[in-house]
């Protein structure tokens, strides 16, 4: 552990719903505490929200209740107002009276947006991001000029041209989006006491505690577009409502640029009583088919149709059946990495490739980029995954049992030997990934010095071969090659000049 207070073992306590609560740290990284309640569960927090003592916990319950001052100008600027309300409203709410207010903010046309942003002469064209026309790919997203043509996220790049041959193309830069989806996470989770990201442009924001009123929220989520507006030069859409679902209804009412509010149950189901079932968000066209094949159009008739329903869809349909009345209890889960069940990277090839020593040289890079990966999450694998799909479409993963590690080295050593025991056609994709996560380092530990000279030597003499066999300098460039598109950059660039 890095900086912080508190170390990882330490007892502290929090204050929460008027009860002080004890857990013990498990990590701390990013600003963010990762804590584990004494009676079970756990959450990510500051270290502000965090006391070493009961008695110091006590004493903060103790202090009465007190409405913080707040300049409006201040509000939109200074981003601990909010938090100021949760330290003591909380105390002042009691659990019963607990209901639930959620912002759902998305990003408009997020890739998209953000590129247009930084060069202003693709603002107003129609936008795709993904591949170039004469690429294999797929459109990540696309501005909404271009979505009038018909183009839209997921589509084939070749269908994308068709539809829109004067479009602007372009490939995406992650590493750029990842730093303004921080940036974003900043602002918003300024205003809430927990926050679920959904992907790199969207979360649900817990704001029952911080708002307390529906009406607070409200202007939360104004202030939330302006800052994003004046801050990142971005627009985004936001619902608020009292609950996750409705929330996420609300944002997509009126997008791009949107607010909409939906503040109780009654008001939801007012507003899609009549619409197609597909409003309902987790309703995809699959679902949507069998529901009309079943003479189920709109929300009513899933109200009036509930054991239907429940019959053909199972446990969704019982989620469905309650959405139409405007009941959903789901809470904001923040997104922890330990709860992810894999890290994988993987590549797609322009061209076809059967170079299996080009390929074994990819998969160090890729090892690379997963241990880095696993070391910003603070995880261990025990077991490594080759994924490989062959020209025919056929796709197949293989799996090894290794020592607890994250180490690319090893990773390498254990995706080279699987590669090597299956077939040898010409495959399109190739991927390699940890599986059986676990925050504890394997038991056999080195001593630091002799991890990382373990580590060095391996990776540097495999990285010396691979410099000679594609004329390429890793020294000193290692981590540009993880910076956002270059790695595939690199690799394509690998593909093409192997040195035979
Ligand atoms: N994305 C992707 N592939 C997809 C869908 C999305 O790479 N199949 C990426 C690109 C998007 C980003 O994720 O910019 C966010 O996805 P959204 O579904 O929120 O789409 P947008 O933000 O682009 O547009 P919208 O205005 O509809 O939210
Ligand atoms: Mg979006």
């Amino acid at each position: 552990m890095k900086e912080g207070k508190y170390k990882t073992g330490d007892t502290v306590y929090i204050v929460s719903s008027g009860k002080v609560m004890e857990a013990g740290v498990l990590r701390y990284a990013g600003g963010f505490y990762t804590i584990r309640f004494s009676q079970g569960g756990g959450t990510k927090l500051r270290e502000n929200r965090l006391f070493a003592s009961k008695e110091e916990a006590l004493h903060q319950l103790d202090k009465p209740f007190k409405e913080p001052q707040i300049n409006k100008k201040e509000s939109i600027k200074k981003e601990d107002v909010s938090k100021a309300l949760v330290q003591t409203k909380r105390e002042a709410v009691s659990d019963t009276q607990l209901k639930q207010i959620i912002i759902h903010v998305d990003m408009d046309a997020f890739y998209a947006s953000v590129e247009a942003r930084d060069n202003p002469s693709l603002k107003g064209k129609p936008l795709i991001i993904g591949a170039l026309p004469n690429e294999r790919g797929v459109v990540a997203t696309c501005s909404y000029e271009a979505r009038k043509y018909g183009v839209h996220s997921a589509m084939n790049i070749k269908e994308a041209y068709r539809l829109c041959p004067h479009g602007v193309f372009m490939h995406g830069n992650h590493e750029k989006y990842r730093r303004v989806s921080n940036q974003l996470h900043m602002i918003w989770n300024a205003y809430c006491s927990a926050s679920e990201y959904l992907s790199l442009d969207e979360a649900y924001l817990d704001v029952t505690d911080t708002a307390i009123t529906f009406e607070k929220a409200c202007e939360f989520a104004k202030i939330i577009k302006k800052r994003t507006w004046e801050e990142l030069g971005l627009t985004c859409s936001v619902g608020i409502a009292y609950c996750k679902a409705a929330a996420k209804m609300a944002s997509e009412e009126k997008k791009p640029n949107g607010y909409f509010a939906i503040p109780t149950p009654k008001d939801f189901v007012d507003l899609v009583i009549d619409r197609d079932v597909r409003v309902l968000y987790t309703v995809g066209a699959k679902t949507a088919e069998k529901l009309h094949e079943a003479g189920i159009y709109t929300v009513r008739d899933i109200q009036n149709n509930e054991e239907k329903v429940q019959k053909l869809l199972g446990k969704q349909g019982r989620w469905l059946c309650a959405m139409a009345q405007g009941h959903d209890d789901s809470r904001v889960t923040p997104y922890k990495p330990e709860d992810a069940k894999s890290i994988s990277r993987e590549v797609t090839f322009q061209e076809n490739v059967n170079d299996f020593v080009f390929l074994k040289d990819a998969l160090v890079l890729l090892a690379i980029s997963v241990e880095r990966r696993a070391e910003r999450y603070g995880l261990y694998g025990k077991g490594v995954t080759l994924k490989i799909t062959y020209a025919d479409m056929k796709g197949i993963t293989r799996s090894k049992v290794i020592e607890t590690s994250r180490s690319a080295v090893k990773i390498y050593e254990a995706a080279a030997s699987l590669l090597e025991k299956v077939p040898h056609e010409k495959l399109r994709l190739i991927g390699v990934g940890i599986h059986n996560l676990t925050n504890i380092e394997g038991s056999y530990q080195l001593t630091l010095e002799e991890v990382n000279e373990e580590k060095e030597s391996d990776l540097n003499s495999l990285l010396k071969e691979m410099e000679e066999r594609y004329g390429l300098n890793f020294t000193g460039s290692l981590d540009k090659v993880f910076q956002g598109e270059t790695l595939y950059k690199t690799l394509e660039y690998m593909r093409k000049h192997r040195k035979k």
